[in-house]
């Protein structure tokens, strides 16, 4: 183990963004589609990721329609050599996921949910993925009594069984979260969809992505959370950022908050060899509203400094010591020394 990882980098097109927030409007010009493809490579990442709208500019249209324009995508994409991660379908805009998709009350709103999965399905082989990722935004209540919570689980798992029916190749994957927008969300956590993946009718098929700010909000160390995934080999995806406390998804750049805690999740992935299945590290991150349009990427490329800057660090840290230091039950030492790891001084 160890000395295998490879670490390629991912982002979706929602990581370049004109600064709207739900206080304020728009303080950055839009970056048309086009120009954003041109900025992966430039910015050091070879994967993309989408949702299903980031392919098409509607998956409400005639199947026809879907697929021409995610035969164009596929196109751009080859045109600028990026590689699709996934493709997640979008549960939560549209007026008939406002009480959810596979969990939602109404009959006709979760067949909109199963018939917009497979959509994504369709826009994930036409654009060369075999992963869908699930964030189950608007799955869970605000109110207790709203739903039958039992019923929900069977109805989340008859979901992901009829896609992996629908499509004898495709994986997948869940990101959890555990509030925002819901009260309480279903799943709220890694190990509650891991549990998920062992009730479906192929397991092998059902995975995880983990987001850095996504475990904290649930009060979680992401680096512990993906040794959990990966102990299942479940571990196919992140999403790396930051997050300052129990507030709102902040999406900071990877490491901007808590150092230490950024290089715990890079030593996690370096050990356990993560990229070498294909895996890539996708990084969550928003510009800050107060970025000028000319540094609005200043994010994603710092994002991956950080990261690329902390497997250096991973690399020297001297295994032996951190042996010694356990077996003594030496853990002041032991956090001592890697925090000097980590102001340069190891
Ligand atoms: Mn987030």
């Amino acid at each position: 183990m160890a000395g295998k990882a490879v670490f390629r980098f991912s982002f979706g097109p929602w990581n370049i963004h004109d600064g709207a927030d739900v206080f304020g409007p728009p303080v950055r010009k839009k970056v048309e589609r086009a120009q954003k493809l041109a900025l992966y490579k430039k910015l050091g990442f070879d994967g993309i990721q989408f949702h299903d709208d980031d392919v098409v500019s509607s998956v409400d249209v005639p199947h026809d329609q879907i697929v021409k324009e995610a035969k164009e995508m596929k196109r751009l994409i080859d045109g600028e050599g990026l590689i699709p991660e996934f493709v997640a379908p979008r549960l939560w805009e549209h007026p008939q996921t406002i009480d959810g998709g596979y969990t939602a009350n109404d009959p006709k709103d979760r067949e909109y949910a199963l018939e917009r999965s497979r959509k994504a399905i369709d826009i994930a082989n036409i654009i060369g993925t075999r992963n869908i990722v699930l964030w189950p935004a608007r799955e869970g209540v605000y109110v207790n009594e709203s739903k039958d919570h039992r019923l929900a689980s069977e109805r989340f798992v008859a979901a992901v069984d009829m896609m992996l029916g629908y499509d004898k190749n495709i994986r997948v994957l869940g990101e959890m979260k555990p509030n925002e927008p819901m009260d309480h969300a279903y799943l709220p956590t890694t190990g509650h969809f891991l549990a998920l993946c062992y009730k479906t009718v192929d397991p092998s098929r059902v995975g995880i992505l983990i987001e850095s700010a996504h475990a904290l909000l649930a009060g979680l160390d992401p680096a512990i959370e993906m040794a959990y995934a990966i102990y299942h080999g479940k571990l196919w995806s992140v999403h790396l950022n930051d997050q300052n406390g129990l507030k709102f998804d902040e999406d900071r750049a990877f490491g901007a908050v808590n150092l230490k805690r950024a290089f715990d999740q890079v030593f996690v992935l370096w050990e356990n060899d993560f990229g070498a299945s294909g895996e890539f590290v996708g990084l969550d991150v928003k510009a800050l509203r107060t970025q000028k349009d000319d540094v609005a990427t200043r994010h994603l490329s710092n994002s991956r400094k950080i990261f690329l800057d902390l497997v250096e660090v991973v690399k020297k840290v001297d295994r032996k010591k951190i042996e010694q230091l356990r077996a003594a039950r030496d853990y002041e030492e032991l956090e001592y020394y890697i925090v000097s790891c980590l102001m340069g001084r190891a």
